[in-house]
């Protein structure tokens, strides 16, 4: 039988390689000395693309060029990189990584929390620069008789909404249906839920159909002692309206893990006092890396072996 090739464009984790290459034939893109070249030269031949960074885009123009392909694995729950609409209509299944990193993405967005809302970081910078011994510093915002809304209550969200109900927070929610069996009061709109909120969680998928959801009357609604926290993906947010909120006291801080265009973060938010930034670490402990890292494996070695993928996306379903 011929082997099965593999794409990958981008690095990820050892661990995939090494696991992959026992299997199938891995090409490793980035090790190529000229790219396009190596594309040109494997496309008629490639089955499966191994995605492993969401800043590498999977577009229509790249899976167009490869006749033969059938599955991309992705490593991330998020695959608003992947043109998975496409693929769906082109008989290609793109499979993700849900569920494993729920509970690592959730305690994240519960530090950026309080990081925002305490000023952690910024009361730990004025320990380190020696500024504690002439005055203490200075009272910050509480959780106390706070709620907080969450966009999105998928498995991250719900994994948040828990681990905030033990901080004695309220909770409600927004999302693109009201849930049956969630006693969380649902607001239909962003705008509802912000003005009914202290704290905005987002935690909903990116894409086209939620970018830029929150935006500055979204942002004028949460109020000036409100906290945005944003886990999930840059393109929900209107970067340049919340900078204009955070510098003119529209609202009170913002924690974030997620930027507009990764790796970069704009420098007027960094340059920002009430904004605690977080480099994309949501899932980023070894524990969950690994476990990701596994379920891609498995997804593509299923497919290769006929039993189908393990975690299509819902663009994709899979039917034998
Ligand atoms: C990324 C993520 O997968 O799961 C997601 O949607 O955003 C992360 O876990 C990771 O940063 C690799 O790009």
């Amino acid at each position: 039988m011929a082997s099965f090739e593999v794409l990958m464009p981008v690095p990820g984790m050892p661990e995939i390689a090494d696991r992959l290459e026992r299997r199938v034939k891995l090409h490793k893109l980035w090790e190529a000395a000229d790219r396009e070249e190596r594309l040109a030269a494997i496309a008629p031949n490639v089955r499966a693309i191994v995605s492993t960074w969401v800043s590498a885009p999977v577009d229509a123009t790249l899976m167009s060029r490869l006749p033969k392909l059938e599955i991309v694995a992705s490593f991330g729950v998020g695959y608003d990189h992947i043109d998975a609409a496409w693929a769906g209509q082109h008989g290609v299944v793109v499979t993700h990584t849900p569920g494993v990193l729920d509970e690592d993405v959730a305690d994240i967005a519960i530090a950026l929390t309080l990081a925002a809302t305490r000023r952690l970081p910024q009361a730990e910078r004025y320990l380190r620069e020696g500024r504690w011994p002439s005055g203490a510093y200075r009272l910050t915002a509480s959780l106390r008789g706070r709620t907080m809304g969450i966009l999105g209550l998928g498995r991250i969200g719900a994994a948040i909404a828990r681990r905030a109900e033990a901080f004695g927070l309220k909770i409600a929610y927004h999302g693109r249906h009201k849930q049956d069996g969630v006693a969380y009061p649902y607001y239909e709109t962003p705008i509802a839920l912000a003005e009914a909120c202290d704290i905005l969680v987002i935690a909903a998928p990116g894409g086209p159909a939620t970018r830029h959801i929150v935006d500055s009357r979204v942002l004028a609604a949460l109020g000036a002692d409100g906290v945005l926290v944003n886990i999930a993906r840059g393109s929900l947010v209107d970067e340049r309206a919340l900078i204009a909120a955070l510098r003119d006291g529209v609202i009170l801080a913002a924690g974030l893990d997620v930027y507009e265009k990764e790796p970069n973060a704009p420098t007027e938010l960094i340059a920002l006092d009430n904004a605690v930034l977080l480099p994309h670490v949501g899932s980023a402990t070894r524990h969950t890396r690994a476990a990701m890292a596994n379920l891609v494996v498995d997804n593509l070695l299923s497919w290769v072996d006929g039993k189908g993928p393990l975690t299509p996306t819902p663009e994709t379903p899979w039917r034998r």
